[in-house]
């Protein structure tokens, strides 16, 4: 059947979850603390006192998980590894069940013709370094560095796509000054410039773990969160401030991962609470990566204001969002973050790793999920990527977030992110209207 929204030939098409937010099993077979199990614990942080003990129950039921993405015909899956359940101090010695778990998990993916898409690091730092100082320490950055080379040499025979970190901004920013996420302090800006150096550098120490261990045909590449711009209207005027904002505001991240080091706006901007950068750190900021993931949920709107300066417009009350106030629905922010990325940082290959919405009230109708509202927003999402794709734009495959309603962080288990549903008292996975539609647009490799 002949469309225009047909994607490239070998476009990746895929799901995305996390360790800490479907493995459950939190203090099995020697698995350390993370700062999110205790995070969890402290009233008041998390809807309803949720925490991470249980979660999806992955840790037991992942052959069946696989068994049904295989149904779905999912061929491409991004999950994470827990570090403390490879090194439960953080450093010293490593877990061998933790190692033995990871191991039977690649090896019943492998078995449903399903490639991994590994994600070092996402947030579940293990408590027993937050108790050395965490990010704010550069100790943490010794330890990544050697619990990178440990999971590359360990899992580098199947794993061939490997990413660092995911999302600096949210675990450092959100982490140590808004309070809303592990650890939950609200330090100084000076602490917080110093925990994403920290982060960035060990986006770095990743690299060169994958460099050094990972083998033939291996790639790595960083997650990030960039902020996007949207132009008010396509005009030149306001592209050219969209594109000068995009530079700006993701300078300390894109472009010193790309060999800029730290920008003198950014630089100007941080001040007196500059972090303490010592010498050759950006040596291992800036190792060539083979691709850029980005997490793409929404974006800011922005026009030329006076001498074509950007202007920020703020969302009106009633702009049309999800359950989640952060996430507007913004389709075209997957098209101009894919193309300024490109156009501005140079980014060659580009997947998006996250896209998807979460949804508090999305209740059974004669025993089907009709996610009309998840269907619509990932569509509409995905012709802006078709469209960018069409403008030369170098996306190379996009991850569903999630593959399965999952632990939403400080929303707990009420905010249900995923196109298979869970209902987390009898662990049942019941695909959703979404999930059928996009096995669909897998299969078809266009929108159907
Ligand atoms: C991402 N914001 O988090 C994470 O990578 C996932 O683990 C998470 O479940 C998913 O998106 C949905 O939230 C974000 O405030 C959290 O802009 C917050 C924001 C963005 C992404």
């Amino acid at each position: 059947m002949k469309t225009d929204l047909r994607f490239p030939k070998n476009f990746v098409w895929g799901v995305a979850t996390a360790a800490p937010q479907i493995e459950g099993a939190a203090f099995e077979d020697g698995k350390g603390e993370s700062i999110w199990d205790r995070f969890s614990r402290i009233p008041g942080k998390c809807h309803n006192g949720d925490n991470l003990d249980v979660a999806n129950d992955h840790y037991h039921l992942f052959k069946q998980d696989f068994a049904l993405m295989r149904k779905l015909g999912v061929k491409h899956y991004r999950l994470s590894l827990a570090w403390p359940r490879i090194y439960p101090n953080g450093d010293g010695a490593v877990n061998p069940k933790g190692i033995a778990f990871y191991n039977r998990l690649f090896d019943a993916m492998l078995k449903e013709g399903i490639t991994p898409w590994v994600t070092l690091f996402h947030w579940d730092l293990p408590q027993a370094l937050e108790d050395r100082g965490g990010w704010r320490s550069r100790l943490v950055t010794e330890a990544f560095a050697t619990y990178a080379d440990t999971v590359v040499k360990a899992f580098g025979d199947r794993v061939k796509n490997w990413i660092t970190l995911n999302e600096i901004p949210c675990f450092t920013n959100m982490g140590h000054g808004q309070g809303d996420k592990a650890p939950g302090t609200n330090e100084t800006q000076k602490v917080i410039n110093q925990t994403f150096h920290h982060a960035i550098l060990c986006h770095g120490h990743a690299v060169r773990a994958v460099r050094e261990h990972g083998g033939k045909g291996a790639r790595v590449g960083l997650t990030d969160n960039s902020t996007i711009p949207v132009p008010v209207t396509e005009t030149p005027a306001d592209i050219a401030a969209a594109k000068a904002w995009f530079g700006d505001v993701n300078a300390h991240i894109l472009g010193a991962i790309s060999g800029g080091g730290y920008s003198a706006a950014y630089l100007k901007r941080c001040g007196a609470d500059r972090p303490e950068v010592r010498k050759g750190d950006f040596d291992l900021i800036s190792l060539p990566t083979d691709f850029l993931g980005m997490n793409i949920y929404s974006g800011t709107f922005v026009r030329a204001g006076k001498k074509g300066k950007p202007e920020v417009v703020a969302f009106p009350p009633d702009y049309p969002q999800t359950s989640c106030p952060w996430l507007k629905i913004v389709p075209q922010s997957i098209y101009w973050g894919t193309r300024l990325a490109h156009e501005v940082y140079g980014a060659k290959n580009i997947y998006i790793t996250e896209n998807g919405c979460g949804y508090d009230n999305e209740p059974f109708v004669d025993g089907e999920i009709q996610d009309l509202h998840r269907r619509d927003l990932v569509r509409n999402y995905l012709k802006e990527l078709h469209r960018a794709i069409g403008h030369g734009v170098p996306v190379r495959g996009y991850f569903l977030w999630s593959f399965m309603d999952n632990y939403e962080w400080q929303d707990g288990y009420t905010r249900r992110f995923g196109i298979v549903h869970c209902d987390f008292k009898t662990q049942k996975r019941t695909p959703k209207l979404s999930a059928k539609w996009y096995a669909r647009v897998m299969e078809e490799n266009r929108l159907v």
